[in-house]
This record gives structure tokens, sequence and C-alpha cells, in this order.
């Protein structure tokens, strides 16, 4: 066994030393035995492959990159194994659309060829130069398994299709050294590029040093050669490996999107990172002080409980990364959906790994937070509409929804709460963690005011189902609202990952109505509370509630009576994911 593919059996935040000097370490659980097992013996005819999810047709994905428009044509790179079903052998795949629905998959864009990135090609992100000419920064694992930055331009920039890239013969165009004093196992997946008022090319990447995350700023008069600042965009103590940032201003008033390097009164600047030791996504909104060239969080990782810091989603969701639509005004969200299905089941299906919906993205109008919801082009799958008039839901009750395609659907309803009511609210006396809270008051567990929502791959008889749903407490005289998706039910196969998750959103429920939409699409739960101000995906596998055998119910399980205002729901078309030209 050679040296590094003994690296490679370590767990993860393993620490070891390559030439006595630097630190290597891996980024995903690596089975070394296992990354090249191949899944030719798949199925497409499974239960639990996704109609309209993004997903490739064998294999191992994980996070999505570099996504841009480019001549009226999505561009979705994202890394994947070639060789199976998990994590392993990681190459640019690249897939094309014109609506971010119907994908075409291509020949990958960026492969391991050169020594810069040798041992795999890692995540990063696009960027449109002058003149409007694609790039993309990645990182690449060199042959000393230190993590570097590398360039590719197309190959053919009148081709829409983006189909062939080539490499920069000055790769790699960043890279750690004694000097700067950067961790070479911790220093990847730069962002977009920004231009700054002095012309100059901005961008990050990730990093740690010791346990303080950190954005690296770096700076550029030609995108090729670039300088490291001597102060980072941000960092912050405590919050370990910062992956995958993306960095991005957002429009103070309206849902518009703006370009990358927009920087004026009129906007607030978001900073993301994908927390590699909490394997969440967690944003921050503030101010991008140009001149400092430092992001000034209005509230940071530092001043709060992590658990109080806004995470775009409090599902399996990880890795995330937005682009500017400039053909329609709007700035998209896309990101990876990871499992909760075990290993030998991953390699038994063939594949593991899911993107949710791409989302619209915009600030709220409070300022305090981001507001996500399905771009509008996923209504376009919608067929069988089922309208359900105003109803008093009484506790207790359950409501069967009839009519749609229950293991592929689109479901809307919301929620009205009576004021008379509102005191039946259980008190809290302290706020507890939200996800804690789920888990221990599940979907079975009444109070005055919840839980109430959907039940999603629900079986005939209730052995197996997901729910969504509120609950709604009294805490030093105002009410909160949870917001919880409970697995603890879904599959009668305790080999997957049955964890609740949720969160507090923030709607007040005497003067708004309590919305929620779910995506459900065979093996993914994609949920929207508050009219997108929290997300939360889960991955399921039943296995009684599958196909036509899966239900769908609204229900009440507290004691006091809700309205159901309204309730839409619709059977989904298949999207094309794998078309072809
Ligand atoms: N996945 C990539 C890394 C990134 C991590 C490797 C995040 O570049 O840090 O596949 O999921």
């Amino acid at each position: 066994m050679t040296i590094l593919s003994t690296i490679w059996l370590l767990p993860l935040f393993t620490f070891i030393y390559v030439n006595g000097v630097l630190p290597i370490e891996a980024t995903h659980h690596v089975y070394r035995e296992l990354e090249s097992l191949s899944s030719d013996e798949y199925s497409t005819n499974q239960p639990y492959r996704t109609g309209y999810h993004f997903q490739p047709p064998k294999n191992w994905i994980n996070d999505p990159n570099g996504p841009l428009i480019y001549k009226g044509v999505y561009h979705l790179f994202y890394q994947y194994n070639p060789k199976g079903a998990q994590w392993g052998n990681i190459v640019w795949a690249h897939s094309v659309s014109t609506d971010l629905i119907n994908w075409i998959p291509l020949d990958p864009a960026i492969f391991p060829s050169q020594p810069s990135d040798i041992n795999g090609c890692w995540s990063g992100s696009t960027t449109i130069l002058h003149g409007n000419k694609p790039s993309i920064l990645y990182t690449g694992i060199n042959k000393l398994n230190h993590q570097v930055q590398n360039l590719a331009y197309p190959k053919d920039f009148s081709d829409p299709f983006l189909r062939e890239w080539i490499k920069s013969p000055e790769n790699p165009v960043i890279e750690p050294t004694s000097e700067n004093k950067i961790n070479a196992s911790s220093f990847r997946d730069p962002t977009t590029g920004w231009l700054g008022k002095d012309g100059k090319w901005r961008g990050i990447v990730g990093s740690k040093r010791s346990t303080r995350g950190i954005a690296i700023l770096y700076k550029s008069k030609d995108f090729v050669k670039w300088k490291k600042s001597k102060h980072p965009l941000h960092s912050a103590k405590g919050t370990g490996m910062w992956e995958c940032p993306d960095f991005f201003p957002v429009l103070k008033n309206g849902i518009k999107g703006v370009d990358t390097s927009l920087n004026d009164d009129y906007v607030r600047h978001v900073l993301k990172v994908s927390l590699d030791d909490k394997k969440h996504d967690y944003y921050l909104i503030g101010s991008y002080d140009e001149e400092k060239d430092r992001f000034v969080p209005d509230r940071g990782f530092e001043e709060v409980e992590i658990e109080e810091v806004f995470r775009y989603d409090y599902g399996k969701y990880y890795a995330s990364k937005t682009f500017f639509d400039y053909e329609k005004n709007r700035r998209i969200l896309l990101g990876w959906v990871n499992e909760s299905s075990s290993i030998p089941d991953d390699i038994k299906k063939g594949w593991s790994g899911i993107h949710t919906i791409p989302r619209t993205i915009w600030l709220h109008e409070s300022g305090k937070q981001l507001v996500q919801w399905p771009v509008v082009e996923i209504e376009k799958l919608r067929v069988n509409h089922v309208n359900l008039p105003t109803k008093l839901l009484k506790g207790a009750e359950l409501l069967q929804i009839n009519g749609v395609t229950a293991s592929q659907a689109d479901v809307e309803i919301a929620f009205e709460v009576n004021k008379n009511t509102i005191g039946e609210a259980e008190v809290l006396e302290k706020l507890p963690d939200p996800q804690i809270l789920c888990s221990q008051k599940g979907t079975s567990v009444k109070s005055g005011l919840g839980p109430f929502g959907l039940f999603v791959f629900a079986s005939k008889g209730l052995q197996e189902f997901t729910s969504v749903f509120f609950r709604i407490f009294g805490f030093q005289n105002k009410n909160i609202v949870l917001f919880c998706s409970d697995q603890s039910r879904s599959s009668l196969n305790k080999d997957n990952d049955l964890t609740s998750y949720g969160t507090f959103i923030d709607v007040d429920v005497l003067h708004e109505k309590l919305s929620l939409r779910t995506l459900i699409d065979h093996s993914v739960v994609e949920s929207f509370g508050g009219e997108g101000k929290a997300c939360i995906t889960a991955r399921v596998y039943p296995t009684l509630a599958v196909n036509d055998k899966a239900l769908i119910y609204a229900f009440n399980n507290g004691t006091t009576d809700v309205k159901i205002t309204s309730l839409n729901a619709w059977s989904m078309k298949k999207a094309r994911l794998n078309g072809k030209l």
C-alpha cells in the first residue's frame, strides 16, 4: 500500500504529515475500497429515483459547482464520481438546460489531467470575465495532495454548451507556500470573482487556521496572477474549516437579483459558508466595506450561539452555490442533498446524492433574513390540480388529499389560528434548541396548538409517514412557531438516518397565515415554511409508502382546531433529468 492510499483511508479530520511539513486532510469520508465499485447493475426503475430533482443516471454526486447562464443556456457542473456510488475519483460533471428543470448531460468539463489536479478536481466557481468570457476557478489536488487553485477557459466561446475546457498553462494560479502559511489541506473552493471599483478582481478561498474559519481574500488585475491580501475578507473563531464560501449582494428592497460585483447603497451583502465540522450551510448578512476589503456582518458567528445563525436549510443540505441569472434578473441557489440511506444501500441502488430544486433567493423585507422559493419554471411540471375549500381541521383530525400522485407532487397549504384560542399554546420557560424540541415533541405528542401540517409518504395504516408540521408556543408573552420535518417514522428500514429536523420560524400567527409548501419526489421531501423563510429538506426511504402506495394527509394532532385557509396540490410530471441533445 502506498503512503498516499494510506492517507485516504484515514477518517475525516485526521491529520498526518507529508514530507514532514504540511498536514493533509480529507474532506469527505473516503472508502478507498468502495470508491471505484462499479454500479453498472443499477436500474433506473427504482422507487427512490427522483422524478424532477436533479440526479445523473448513476453514481455519487456532491457539490454543485460553478452554475451560470451563458448565451441562454444554464450550466450545472457538479462533483461526480464516474466510477461508483461512494465519494472518490472526483471530476466536474456537466449538464445543460434552458429551464433549470430539464437537463442534458455532456462530457465532464474538468477532470484530472495535469500535476496541479492529478489527485482530484474539487469544488469551485465560474466568473464571467470582460467581453462575456466565462472562466472556471477550481481546487485541484496536486501530486503532493496539496490543495491549489486552478483556472480553465472554454475552448470555444461561440459554443453555448461550453463543452470543452482548457486549463491555463499558468496553473496552479494560487497555491499554499511556506511563506503564506496556508494549511495545504484546508485551502479550497474559490468563489465567483467580483470586480472592485479599482478595476481589480477579488475572490475568496475557504480555509482555517487552527479552529478559526477563514475566507482568504485574493486580488488580481487579469484573473491569472493573484495576490493574497494581508487580511481575510472575514473569519470567525471556533467555526472550523469554511468550505464552499459564497459572497454576493442582495437588494435591500425587492426580490430581483443583482450582479455579483455590485456594491452600492441599495444593496446588502451575504457571506455563506459551509461548515465542515457541522455539515450545514450558514449565512451572515452585512455590508461589504470596499475600502478595507472586509465583510462586516450585522450579527456574526462570534456574537451569538451558532444555533442562532441562519441556515439556508435545516435538513440534509450542504455545499450550496448561487449565481446571478442576468437574463431573468434573479439570484439562483443550488444545493447538494446528501443521503440518509446506508452505504450498502447506496451501493445496491448504484447512486448517492441529489440536488434541490433551484431556488430563487432574496432578502426579506425585514432585512434580517433571506427568503428562498423554488424557481417558477418548476410549476410547468404541475398537473391534476386539486383545490380544497377552506376547512376547519379539528383536533386529532386527518384529512386525506386525493387526486394527486402522492410520490411525485407539489402541495401548498396555509393554516390560520383563531385569535381566541392562542392562549392554548404551550408555554416555554426557556428556548431550547429547535431541532431537539422537534424530536422530543414529535408528531404524536399533542399540545394546545399543534402539531399540524402534512403527512407525506404515508402508508395506508400509517406504519410509515414523514410529517412536516408546525407547533405554536408561548414564550415571554409572545408566540413562537416551531417548524419541523420528522423522519422518525419515515421507514421501517432502520438502517436509514431517521433524524428529525427543525427551526423556529419568524411568523406572527395572530396576523399572518402559516404557509407550507412541500415538494415530494420519491425519496426527497423539500419543504418551505412561512413563504420561504425557512427550508427543511429530508431524504426518506419508505418501504411500504412507495410509488402508488404512498398517501398524503393534512393533519392536526393538537387539541385545538386550526383552519386550513387554502390547500392546492398537484401531481408533478417527470422532468427530463438526463435528456438527449
Ligand atoms: N466537497 C469538495 C470540496 C469541498 C467539499 C470535494 C464540500 O472541494 O470542500 O468533493 O462538500
